[in-house]
Order: structure tokens, then sequence, then C-alpha cells
């Protein structure tokens, strides 16, 4: 058994990494997955066997949406056995949303999910597919004694490897696009691939894996700014069928003291909404009592995101609500770290 190569699976999804420009247009569009593998002949070169499915239809991730997702853990969860690894390929736009929804709908993920992109076409002379494509297959194919070394979702992009619910797209131009703030790198590729085993997520072995498909996306996310108008917050509460809101406070969780706005949210915490209190900053945590201006939204029953992204945020409100919990539990589950999206 010992030299038996890694099975790698790579997802296409779309993306900058398998786009090409229109000469006409000048505008960048998908093109057929079979050429991104003849453009990387290296491909061949690496310890593992490669297997790819590929979207019908490429997309741009800004099309993205939890239907996707679902098609990407249904693609996960029928070649689960027979691969050691998946590599998703996906547009760097909202690769943050996506790999953290997969993060939660993949329960007891024991294998590694590598998210990847790319900021120029794989045909551009100076792109940066084929470092993070190469580099991910790599990450992927990791193993111990035949086991996967990750075992859960992350991101790599530009030298370094995530986890993929404490990422952020935080640049649109530089190589560098995305960030974990709250969050050490799990992996850094240099000379050497030196793996942060220490913050590795370590799943229990026991428990097989459980793929949730359940999302309810009718949530909100409101992003708080001086002068906010009342009218504007009530066409938002008045939306039918809203479950949750997610609100962008200011630094560790502050907000206007106002009356009208804290009564606001108490009459729609007692209509039985949901609303979470998330950090605008891109680093730190929501401390609610902390400042005189986030006590009272403790004392209402606002959750606390603690220092969860807000593509974490989202992700984790939809797949808690797609399940069969009770009000009270929500709170309590949505203010543990289910996937060491918070710490
Ligand atoms: N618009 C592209 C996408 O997210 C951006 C990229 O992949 N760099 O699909």
């Amino acid at each position: 058994m010992g030299n038996v190569k890694p099975n790698i699976l790579l997802i296409y999804t779309g993306g900058t990494i398998g786009m090409v420009k229109d000469f006409k247009t000048g505008s960048l569009r998908a093109f057929d997955f079979k050429t991104l593998l003849e453009k990387i002949p290296e491909l061949q070169l690496l310890d593992c066997n490669i297997d790819t499915v590929s979207f019908k239809e490429p997309i741009d991730s800004s099309n993205m949406n939890p239907k996707y997702w679902i098609q990407i853990a249904d693609i996960i969860e029928t070649n689960y056995k027979a691969f050691d690894g998946f590599v998703v390929l996906h547009g760097s736009d909202t690769m943050s949303y996506t790999a953290s929804a997969l993060s939660f709908m993949l329960e007891n993920l024991a294998k590694p999910v590598i998210f990847t992109g790319s900021q120029l076409p794989i045909g551009d002379l100076r792109t940066d597919a084929k470092e993070n494509l190469i580099t991910s297959i790599q990450v992927a194919s990791l193993q111990t004694k035949g086991v996967p070394q990750i075992k859960e979702v992350c991101l790599y992009f530009e030298y370094k490897l995530y986890r993929a619910n404490r990422t952020t797209k935080i640049n649109a131009e530089h190589f560098e696009a995305f960030a974990s703030l709250n969050y050490p790198d799990l992996a850094e590729s240099g000379v050497h691939l030196k793996i942060n085993e220490e913050h590795l997520f370590k799943p229990d072995l026991k428990k097989a894996l459980t793929v949730h498909k359940e999302l309810d996306n009718n949530i909100a996310l409101i992003k708080l700014f001086p002068g906010i108008t009342e009218t504007l917050l009530k066409s938002i509460f008045n939306t039918s069928n809203l479950k949750a809101v997610v609100i962008e406070t200011y630094g560790s969780g502050n907000c206007t003291t106002e009356k009208w706005f804290i009564n606001m949210l108490k009459e729609n915490i007692l209509k039985g909404i949901h609303i979470i209190n998330i950090t605008q900053c891109s680093g730190g945590s929501v401390m609610m009592g902390h400042y005189e201006t986030s006590n009272e939204l403790k004392n209402i029953g606002v959750i606390s995101g603690k220092d969860i992204t807000t593509e974490a945020a989202i992700s984790k409100l939809m797949y808690l609500l797609g399940q069969n919990i009770s009000r009270k539990d929500l709170k309590t589950i949505y203010e543990s770290p289910l996937r060491g999206e918070m710490s």
C-alpha cells in the first residue's frame, strides 16, 4: 500500500484562472477546461493522479449563489471515497463566500478541499495561476502514512494556505488578494512548503462525513454608517420572509445608542428575527458590553459574531437556518466555533 499515489479531483467552476481575452470586446470570458490542462503540462510532473470535473457552464464568481455551492458539495460527496483530496478552481471575487459555505456544509470533513484561483488568466505571460494551481494540488496531496494531512476547507493564494472560513478578498489587483486577519496561515510556500501543523483543524475522525444541503438565504446584511436612516432600516426589516440580519457594526461591536435604533432591533428580535453583530473592521472581535454603545445590544439578545468574517457570518447563518434548530439553540450554536471560523 505504502507508495500509492494520492488521487486528486480538480473541480473547475470558472473564474479568471480559466479565462481568455475576447480580442473583439477586450473583456474576459470563460473557456474550455480541457484547454486549461493543456496550458499547464507541468501538472503531469506532480506525484499524484489528477482527475477533472467541470461546471457545464463555467461562471464568473460574481454569479455564484447557494445553488452552485450545493453543486460543489454534491461533486465532493459523490467522489469522496474515490479521492484523497479536492482542488476547487473558483473566481477570486466570491471565493471566500463559497469556501466558507462549503466548510459548514461538509461536516466531519477528513480530507483536504483547497479553493484556488488567480488574478490573471492562465494564458497570460505573467499569470499567477500556475503557482496557485500547482501548489494547491501539492497541498491536497500531502499525506502522512496514507492519511491526508489537511482535513478542512482551505484557500490557497499567492504562497499562502489559509483556513477558508477565515479569509476575505482584500485586493482587486495584487496577487496577494486574500488575508486571514484573525487566524494564522496554515502553510507558507517558499523554497519549502512549510505547514503550520499546530493551526490545522483536527476533526473527530470517528465521525463520517455529513453533507448539509439545506441553506436558507432569507437573510440581510446591513453595514452601519453614521447617518443611516430609520426609513432604510425599517424597509429592510419589513422584507417578507426575513429570518435573520447580520449587522456590521463599528469597532468592537458598537452602534448608535439612539432610541429608534435600539427599539427597532428589540422589536424585531421579539418578532423572532435573529440579529447577529459582526464588526466592519477587517481584524479583531466584537465584544458586546465592552463599551456602553454595545451594552444594549447584549441586553436585547443580539447574537455575537465575535471575530467571524462577513463571508463566514453569512454562510454560517444560511447553514444554521437550514437546520432544524430552536431559536434559543441557534444563538448558542452561532456563538460557538463549528469549523474553526471563530475564536
Ligand atoms: N471576476 C473574477 C471572478 O471572481 C475575478 C477573478 O477570478 N480574479 O470570477
